[in-house]
């Protein structure tokens, strides 16, 4: 049973003290101050109310956090579980990497989720989004994608592991990618970052203007690529409505530039908006081509198509981010001071050509320098990253309407420092109809003073910002490595994860069909199939032994080792490593994984657990004999 968190009453008698006397000062700050705080003095406050936030978040040891936080690894190609508000890294699920802890990327099952990309060893993860139904988390999968390979991956949130991947064809750099969020995630929405030329075949690199992008719907259940569509530009970030018609991304290279300079020549880029409904009519009624080496249905969504429409906005746009009641979507400007707020409802009067593509913006204001990324409370206020003003600016969505529309009010509530040069930002629930308000997450790129250091390279900072209140409050510093670009923070009530494997998890159903076809039962027996020069060896373990303790095989045999744990114990992970091999694995309580390798080195191998799972852990071994050939 989970133990619940009882964070606020842990506040201390000393803290109570301070909270009191700080809040009276607090006070005298915000209206009109009779005496001139000194700059030590307001430092010294904003301190305590520093500290006050954060003891009101803090978990203590042994208590469980509120939230689960879903980190994109960047460059390591890897997810992580945060808690929050902990910040704790519980957990790596690695996905485009390799991992050595795991055996990710080296045993058998892993390399057959991997597919026709399991030769590939690196990636880059940016964007985590978990599935919906009507607008909320579902708790069944997290998708990823992979800019470095053009990639796209789903995680079982049941068991918290990778369990496909799908490379998009005929595109490059997988960036932007959101989930179908009405009435349920029945579509990954990919973008494809850059131009090319087609056919990409070495004979037109001259051709610039006619390279193009594409943006790709994928079926979330097959993750087979459902469709793909021909555009302008290139391809951002990307979001998705609360009806289920429209898709919409961000474009800063409508100039269709292949330099930096060339990129930021137009003063204003576009969104495209893609009409979900006619691009799946358009696929039913055949009006597609296909492109070479892929039978995906290609659609032209070009200017002048009914499939999209394009909304010019300023300049260079980043993130595209909807907001929690569906009303409105908000485009970061980047190169322009300004965010563009998009009225949804809006769409459909665009696509029946009632209005321009302009009318749909119901609002452009000024906020600071290079704003990235937006968040949401889901009380009508966003939370916006400027880049190179690093800060966080809180406004509110309405009265930046008012005031676009002449009206004197501030839309600006609020800007706070953050350390240093925030990307992505995420809210609690922000981006489903939950959004709870409680806390944001910021997470910078550089980390300059605010850690020890270690080495020419600095980790990132993510910082957890309490927004229950009027005011922002920054509470905790979190470096990390590099580099998540994006994270979401799942409630942990919609998250469900089992403590054991099934025995039949289809994650390792093909290593079971083999053992069967071997005649071998994989949770009973430990037995020895030769295969001409292919050697299957199958063992189970039970802490603190394998079911073998010796085997022996000859020079130049291809030997695949399969383990099934009989462990029912919860956290009783084993593992497996062939010394001097290369190879290691975990297998976890009734998992069964396989990894294979050549025997090409006469003599005696050890091999060993190399997940401490007894007290005798270090006994957990036993010896390969290899005869020389
Ligand atoms: Cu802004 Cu890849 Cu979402 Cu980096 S992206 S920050
Ligand atoms: Cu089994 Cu360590
Ligand atoms: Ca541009």
């Amino acid at each position: 049973m989970s133990k619940e968190s009882e964070s606020s009453n842990n506040v201390s008698l000393e803290n109570e003290e301070r909270r009191k006397f700080f809040g009276k000062t607090a006070l005298l700050g915000a209206g009109a101050v009779a005496a001139p705080m000194t700059a030590t003095m307001f430092a010294t406050m904003a301190k305590a109310n520093a500290a006050e936030a954060a003891n009101s978040a803090t978990i203590h040891p042994g208590e469980l956090d509120e939230y689960y936080g879903f980190w994109s690894g960047g460059h390591s190609g890897e997810v992580r579980i945060l808690g929050i508000p902990s910040m704790r890294e519980l957990m790596r699920i690695p996905v485009f990497n390799i991992d050595s802890a795991t055996g990710w990327g080296l045993t058998d099952e892993s390399k057959r989720i991997k597919g026709d990309s399991a030769h590939l060893l690196a990636g880059d993860s940016h964007h985590p989004h978990m599935s919906m139904t009507d607008g909320r988390y579902n708790g069944k999968y997290v998708f990823i994608n992979d800019k470095a390979n053009t990639r796209v991956a789903r995680i079982r949130c049941d068991i918290m592991k990778t369990d496909k991947i799908t490379t998009i064809p005929n595109c490059q750099a997988i960036h932007g990618l959101r989930v179908q969020k009405v009435p349920h995630t029945k579509y990954l929405f990919a973008n494809a970052e850059f131009r090319i030329p087609h056919p990409n075949n070495g004979l037109n690199m001259d051709d610039v203007p006619g390279y193009y992008t594409l943006f790709n719907g994928v079926d979330a259940e097959s993750m087979d690529v459902s469709w793909q569509i021909i555009v302008d530009g290139n391809l951002d970030n990307t979001d998705a409505d609360y009806t289920g018609k429209y898709a919409f991304s961000t474009c800063y290279n409508s100039e269709g530039a292949i330099d930096l300079t060339g990129s930021m020549k137009a003063e204003r880029d576009h969104l495209v908006i893609f009409n979900i409904e006619r691009i799946e009519a358009a696929v039913k009624a055949g009006k597609f081509i296909t492109l070479a080496g892929s039978d995906v249905p290609v659609l032209d969504g070009r200017k002048g198509s009914d499939l999209t429409r394009y909304v010019p906005v300023p300049k260079n746009p980043h993130g595209i981010n909807t907001a929690p009641g569906g009303k409105y979507a908000v485009a970061n400007g980047k190169l322009s001071p300004t965010v563009t707020v998009f009225q949804l409802d809006k769409f459909d009067a665009l696509f029946e050509d009632k209005i321009k593509p302009r009318d749909t913006v119901v609002a452009e204001v000024e906020l600071g320098l290079g704003p990235l990324h937006t968040a949401f409370d889901g009380k009508g206020n966003a939370f916006t990253t400027l880049f190179i003003d690093s800060q966080v600016c809180k406004w509110n969505v309405e009265k930046a309407i008012q005031a676009y529309n002449g009206e004197n009010v501030d839309y600006i509530l609020q800007k706070l420092d953050v350390h240093y040069q925030p990307g992505h930002n995420h809210t609690s629930m922000g981006e489903t109809r939950d959004a709870d308000g409680k806390y944001l997450v910021s997470l910078q790129k550089f980390a300059k003073d605010r850690f020890l250091q270690c080495g020419p390279l600095h980790p990132e900072n993510d910082q957890l910002i309490d927004i229950s209140g009027d005011e922002m409050k920054l509470i905790h510093d979190g470096p990390t490595y590099a580099e998540p670009h994006d994270c979401m923070i799942v409630h942990r009530s919609k998250v469900k994860t089992r403590k054991l494997y099934d025995r039949e998890d289809p994650t390792f159903a093909g290593t079971i069909a083999m053992a069967k076809a071997d005649g071998v039962n994989v949770h009973t027996d430990n037995k020895i199939i030769r295969d001409g020069n292919k050697v299957r060896v199958y063992m189970t373990s039970v802490a603190p032994a394998y079911g073998m303790n010796e085997f022996s095989v000859k020079q130049g045999d291809e030997v695949t080792v399969v383990i099934t744990n009989l462990d029912q114990i919860e956290d009783v992970t084993h593992g497996f490593c062939m010394v001097n091999h290369g190879v290691q694995m975990e297998i976890s309580p009734q998992q069964t994984a396989s990894v294979t390798f050549m025997a090409d080195k006469p003599g005696v191998q050890w091999f060993y657990c190399n997940w401490f799972c007894h007290a005798l852990h270090m006994e957990m071994r036993g010896r390969m004999l290899v005869e020389p050939a």
